[in-house]
């Protein structure tokens, strides 16, 4: 009996050490040479400057704006093609399409005009094509001749952005595709020791380009990487991350996304223990976040079509094209998650925007002129979300504010603010002289009245003033 005893009283011991030797296992960090660096936010001023932004305007400009997505009368858009890539679409010769630049001459483009549109639009940064997938610069690179230099148009289209957008205090961020399909080095996959040596011209190439704009361009405030998910890229993960730390570097707060690099393993955007590579999340192309958690608390923004897809400009687009309600709610909902929202503008060959997008960006304006206070240097509130819109809160103030889309037909709107603060004042940021009315319900949550009469054409913004509750109960404790 004592045997059995002691044998049983083994076997307990084995397992309870064994099981927590494994969990010992399971928390240790994968050792990495290319991992993140860093975890948690960067708290610099400029990275502060940049959470604060809210509302971003993207612009795809480039030779493929000449096609417009359309070729020998056929549409890319009708296959689900978007305008940018029409490189890569079998109806396009590629001969055809790399001498489209001898016929890049925008004669309507107007930078100041262009700089004006997104002042009014309200949005704090611009995100601009230097190079997309087809290699093409829009600025005169001296490491190739695939630029505008070399077009009958002949200007630095870059530096003209960046000096009409800086003179109306907007922060301009240059977009650069590592993947070149103009670059004879650039590689797939690294499988041959001639693609080993190819790709190393490649990576010297990238180096320098990038040098040229920081250096040529120092008021830029960061870079937007794409084309980086190749293999060859993934199998770089020790060059990303000296480029990356070579470009910080050379221009001191640089703000770099999650899209540059990889770490030892291959690991895009997080690295092998889950910690972000890059300053901000840059996977949310095109998709928003539905939770907080989704965005695991990180930086992050989201880069809107305004077409379903297709990010240059297209005679005929792909999908459904929305509206300014629709944009405002992806706007409302990116902020109350942390997040910038970056609207895309494809302008045509000619250096004009398209009508629709003009009346986007007008609508877009008129709004934020009334409301951007929901907008800008605001964060997530932390409370519970609700159905008639998104809580946004400023940063280091008593002030939460609810953007409201949908209206109830009770005219009741519920709050339900985080453990320990109370609402002790309402009222429409149009009208702040006079409080809505509120009444308490349970479990900590109230009731907003709209007044009687009230209609919404647009979406609202309702200002609650919080403060710190002295109750120490929450209310009834028990489970029922
Ligand atoms: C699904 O694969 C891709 C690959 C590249 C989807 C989009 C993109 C590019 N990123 C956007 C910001 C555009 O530049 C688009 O061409």
């Amino acid at each position: 009996m004592k045997i059995i005893k002691k044998a049983l009283f083994t076997v307990f011991c084995v397992l309870l050490f064994s099981s927590g030797y494994s969990q010992e296992i399971k928390k240790e960090k994968i050792p990495l040479l290319h991992g993140a660096h860093r975890e948690g936010k960067r708290m610099d001023a400029d990275m502060v400057g940049w959470r604060g932004y809210g509302l971003g305007q993207f612009i795809h400009w480039g030779v493929y704006s000449i096609l417009g997505g359309s070729y020998n009368g056929k549409n890319y858009s009708d296959v689900g093609g978007a305008a940018e890539w029409i490189r890569s679409w079998k109806e396009v010769p590629h001969s055809v399409y790399d001498s489209l630049y001898k016929k890049f001459d925008p004669v309507g483009f107007y930078p100041k005009q262009w700089a004006a549109i997104a002042k009014q639009m309200g949005v704090k940064y611009v995100t601009f094509t230097t190079k997309h997938h087809d290699g093409f610069c829009m600025w005169p690179s001296k490491y190739t001749n695939y630029t505008v230099a070399n077009t009958p148009y002949k200007k630095d289209v870059v530096k003209q952005i960046l000096d009409a957008y800086n003179a109306e205090g907007v922060d301009v961020y240059l977009y650069f595709s590592i993947m070149d399909w103009h670059n004879p080095d650039w590689r797939y996959d690294l499988k041959t020791k001639e693609d080993t040596i190819a790709f190393d011209r490649f990576k010297l190439f990238t180096k320098n380009q990038l040098t040229e704009l920081l250096k040529n361009y120092p008021s830029i405030k960061g870079l937007w990487f794409d084309g980086t998910w190749d293999n060859s890229w993934k199998k770089s993960g020790a060059f990303s991350d000296s480029l990356d730390q070579y470009l910080k570097a050379i221009h001191p707060g640089l703000i770099i996304g999650s899209r540059l690099r990889a770490d030892d393993f291959g690991n895009r955007h997080f690295d092998a223990n889950h910690e972000l590579m890059g300053d901000y999340e840059q996977g949310w192309e095109r998709r928003i976040p539905k939770t907080f958690a989704d965005t695991d608390g990180n930086d992050w923004d989201c880069v809107m079509t305004i077409p379903e897809n297709g990010w240059g400009y297209a005679k005929k687009w792909l999908g459904h094209w929305k509206t300014t309600n629709e944009l405002l709610e992806m706007l409302a909902q990116c902020v109350s998650l942390g997040g910038n929202f970056v609207i895309n503008f494809g302008p045509r060959a000619d250096g004009t925007f398209r009508p629709e997008e003009i009346k986007n960006a007008k609508e877009i304006g008129n709004w934020m002129k009334v409301n951007n206070t929901a907008i800008y240097n605001c964060e997530y509130a932390g409370w519970e979300k609700q159905d008639w819109g998104y809580y946004t809160k400023k940063v280091g103030e008593n002030k939460v504010y609810m953007i409201v889309f949908n209206v109830p037909v009770s005219g009741s709107l519920k709050i339900k603010p985080s453990k320990k603060l109370e609402v002790h004042k309402a009222y429409f940021l149009t009208d702040p002289k006079k409080p809505l009315t509120m009444e308490k319900l349970d479990y900590g949550a109230s009731c907003i009245h709209l007044p009687k009469a009230f209609k919404a054409n647009t979406p609202f913004v309702i200002v609650l003033e919080t403060k710190e509750t002295n109750q120490k109960s929450e209310g009834p404790k028990a489970k029922t």
